[in-house]
């Protein structure tokens, strides 16, 4: 059964894949299981339709048959869990990549959520200039203990995972900031993510979808 997600009918981040569709796309990419795109606009994703999908009116859901899932990191989690490639064989192992994965959702993403809002929904507040820094030193707090733990590695835990998917992702929402340049095993660790053909073919796709749209 060919899964269709769902994903913006026009990304604000104007094809830098920067949106939480992306790494729905690669966990497909990455097991090999091709997929369909339905794409909504901001208005869609308020209407009945798409609310019964996705209870808080956003992207990306998943439809496989009669299952529809929303929230990336149950999406990844039910992608990793029913193809080989994205979690280990090993109890315990698969245990540590799924912990990376809730690591990577509920410890790294909150404060650069943080940095997001603070810019784009805060930033005309008079006291928006105070408070992005100490936003930015929370992350900064998470990528150095993140840099620690990762050290020379070239995964979190051993092979590539859905946990280093999803920590590669939160990581890329810092783009542009200069944040995650700062710890350079952290830099080529994001580097090294984007470098994998899966996550090409998952950045390609989504690109084609922002090209299309400029080319009207
Ligand atoms: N916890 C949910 C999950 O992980 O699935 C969060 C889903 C979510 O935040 N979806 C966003 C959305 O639908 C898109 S990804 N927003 C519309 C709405 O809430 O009305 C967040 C996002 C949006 C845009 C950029 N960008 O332009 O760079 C990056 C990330």
């Amino acid at each position: 059964m060919t899964p269709t997600i769902t994903a913006f009918e026009s990304s604000p981040d104007r094809g830098k894949g920067l949106a939480r569709d992306m790494r729905v796309r690669w966990a497909l990419e990455e097991v090999g299981q091709p997929y369909e795109v339905r794409l909504v606009s901001f208005g869609a994703m308020k209407e009945p339709a798409h609310l019964a999908l996705h209870p808080f009116g956003q992207i990306p859901t998943y439809e496989e048959g009669d299952l529809a899932l929303f929230e990336t990191g149950a999406i990844v989690f039910h992608i990793a869990q029913h193809h080989a490639g994205l979690l280990p064989d090993d109890a315990n192992a698969r245990a540590r990549a799924i912990t990376w994965m809730f690591a990577a959702l509920s410890t790294m993403e909150p404060p650069i959520v943080d940095r997001a809002i603070a810019r784009l929904v805060e930033g005309d507040k008079s006291w928006a200039v105070e408070r992005l820094p100490l936003v930015e030193d929370r992350i900064r707090d998470r990528l150095g203990q993140l840099s620690s733990r990762l050290g020379d590695s070239e995964w979190l835990d051993g092979d590539f995972s859905a946990g280093d998917l999803m920590m590669v992702e939160v990581l890329r929402r810092l783009a542009g900031s200069g944040l995650v340049e700062e710890y350079r095993n952290l830099d080529a660790y994001v580097a090294r993510g984007e470098a994998r053909p899966a996550f090409k073919r998952a950045f390609d796709a989504q690109y084609a979808v922002f090209l299309a749209a400029s080319n009207g």
